[in-house]
């Protein structure tokens, strides 16, 4: 029916512009965090700002790369336990200016004084060496248990 469709085209093109808007207004405004946490399985009507939610919250580490390399090191993991490194590198006196991971195919820039976040999840226990590009002459430890 074209009558209706003229009608509906235009009210789905407002409905779409005002959902955008009230979601940049949702990153703007930082009012408290309402939802209950649920372990976001494939929500279809999820929000278009946000990446897919995970089940569960990944444990959170700040790394630092100062002079003396990556700190704090070693760092004690568990196995299955997904993880989100967020390194800072704080000087340009190091080669480590990335972070490589070989065994979780992360090789990520650290840009100076900017947060990164790496996200991985450690499969198998034992120490596991992560390191700059050079070799991981400059180096870290995380120890899977
Ligand atoms: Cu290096």
């Amino acid at each position: 029916m074209p009558f209706f469709s003229k009608i509906i085209k235009p009210l789905l093109a407002l409905t779409l512009a005002a959902a955008v808007l009230s979601a940049q207004g949702c990153t703007k405004d930082s009012k408290p965090d309402a939802k209950p946490a649920e372990p976001a399985a494939t929500a279809p009507t999820a929000a278009p700002a946000q990446p897919a939610a995970k089940p569960g919250e990944p444990r959170t580490i700040a790394l630092s790369v100062t002079e003396k390399g990556y700190e704090p090191s070693p760092i004690t993991l568990k196995q299955g336990e997904p993880v989100k490194l967020v390194l800072t590198r704080t000087t340009d006196k190091t080669c480590a200016t990335e972070i490589v991971l070989e065994d979780y195919n992360i090789n990520t820039p650290l840009p100076l004084n900017q947060p990164v976040e790496v996200a991985f999840t450690p499969n198998k226990t034992g120490q596991l060496v992560y390191g700059c590009a050079m070799g991981k002459m400059v180096n870290g430890v995380f120890m899977v248990e």
